[in-house]
């Protein structure tokens, strides 16, 4: 079937329990989505695991720990149709165990809601979000001034955090000026599907509207062929699914394809069969799409989570070693030459060593070749040399597929940009 609107993803980033599943399920019920039974069921359930008022967060939380717990452990998906757009929400887990689901959900992301408790306001996650949101190059982005129940939806509640978070995004390089703070009760359903009565003085749009103010994402579509693999599932009578969303170039069925790093490193060829959407099969599938590709040549045990489905006839390379800018965002001390922390980029998680310190700027300004060591606020140049096979590729060939997080003992520690590469002989 052909696609009718255009796609985007949105991701729903942000603290945990600051309500992000419960804002996105009760806007499905509200919405149509979500039918009245299943909501009482789901409701029964919450009572049951003593988590009364998880009814809508559960219906994006469907594993079992996750309804136990309360938390979003990992991504969930779910399609909506607005007035625009075909958009795939995507609901991020906000806990900072699951910090790296949440990067994985952010490098499918085109834009993203920001949600902020309004008596919590700004929290760790809030700011590490915000900066992996960046990281990940999700430049459109919104900020839901969620439980505004919590505080009487005043108005000068909302203005507090309105006037946190707006000093924190521009911190990371955003706009605030030019983007919208939403107030809402995701629980109560205000300011979802339409504007609430509770909040005469707010005059921007709800939440539903904001999903058709995100701009349409670029296509970049004249690039290669780029599918970083999110998962990669069996299934009966149909064979290895690897599911992912198309960063760059087009992908059709008969298509020439190679898998790389793959389990050798060296990559795998094979052909696209069918692809499939929200279980549409598609004759075409774009960047920014959310596919599931079957693949001829191609089974369970040659892929997984990180490696790339990249056109046959112009794969990248895997990687020697590679030269990046990065910033420094959060290290407890300092960091110098052997360090090997965990670099996500794009699906992929592999531990790369801090080779060589270039060079650095530190916050006053202060440029210091070859530096000793990096400490935070500082922004510098540094050759990697990753501890595996990696996908990666530089700014200028591809920036959708440059861009990586530095991690390490649960914290966002920097962030960068591929600008130079040596692939492997
Ligand atoms: N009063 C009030 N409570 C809310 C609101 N939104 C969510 N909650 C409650 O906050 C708790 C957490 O909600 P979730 O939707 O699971 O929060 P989350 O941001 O998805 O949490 P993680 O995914 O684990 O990061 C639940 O008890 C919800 O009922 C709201 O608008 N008002
Ligand atoms: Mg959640």
């Amino acid at each position: 079937m052909a696609k009718t609107k255009p796609v985007i993803n949105v991701a729903f980033v942000g603290h945990v329990d600051h309500g992000k599943s419960t804002t996105i399920g009760h806007l499905m019920f509200k919405c149509g989505n979500l039918p009245q039974q299943k909501l009482d069921k789901l409701k029964a359930e919450a009572q049951k695991h003593g988590k009364p008022g998880f009814e809508f967060a559960y219906y994006m939380d469907r594993f079992k720990e996750e309804r136990e717990r309360g938390v979003t452990i990992d991504l969930s998906y779910e399609k909506l149709i607005t007035q625009k757009f075909e958009v795939t929400i995507i609901d991020a887990p906000g806990h900072r165990d699951f910090v790296k689901n949440m990067i994985t959900g952010a490098s499918q992301a085109d834009s993203a809601f920001l949600v902020v408790a309004a008596k919590e306001g700004v929290q760790p996650q809030t700011k590490e979000h915000l900066w992996l949101l960046k990281t990940m190059g999700v430049a459109d982005i919104a900020v839901l001034v969620n439980k505004m129940d919590t505080v009487e939806y005043k108005e000068d509640a909302y203005e507090k955090v309105k006037k946190n978070l707006s000093e924190l995004l521009a911190t990371a390089g955003y706009k605030p000026d030019e983007m919208n703070f939403i107030p809402c009760s995701g629980f109560q359903g205000e300011n979802l599907d339409k504007k609430s009565d509770k909040m005469p003085w707010y005059k921007g749009p709800a939440v539903l509207e904001q999903f058709d103010l995100f701009k349409l994402p670029e296509k970049p579509t004249e690039l290669p062929l780029r599918m970083p693999i999110q998962d990669a599932y069996e299934i009966k009578g149909i064979g290895t699914v690897p599911v992912g969303k198309i960063e760059t170039g087009v992908m059709k069925p008969g298509q020439k394809i190679i898998v790389l790093p793959g389990r050798t490193g060296r990559g795998i060829q094979g052909e696209v069969k069918t692809i499939e959407m929200h279980h549409e099969v598609l004759t075409m599938a774009e960047p920014g799409d959310n596919v599931g590709v079957n693949l001829r040549g191609i089974g369970k045990k040659d892929v997984a989570r990180g490696d790339v489905i990249c056109d046959a006839a112009n794969p990248p390379e895997v990687v020697e070693e590679f030269t990046a800018q990065i910033a420094v965002i959060n290290h407890q001390t300092v960091i110098a030459k052997g360090y090997t922390p965990v670099f996500h980029v794009h699906t992929a998680q592999v531990p790369c060593q801090f080779a060589e310190l270039l060079s650095k700027t530190s916050p006053d300004g202060k440029i210091t070749e070859n530096p000793d060591f990096l400490k935070n606020g500082d922004v510098a140049k540094v050759k990697f040399k990753p501890m595996g096979n990696l996908v990666l590729e530089t700014q200028s060939v591809n920036p959708h597929m440059s861009r990586f997080a530095i991690r390490d003992a649960g914290a966002t520690v920097a962030a960068g940009v591929c600008i130079e590469l040596k692939g492997k002989k």
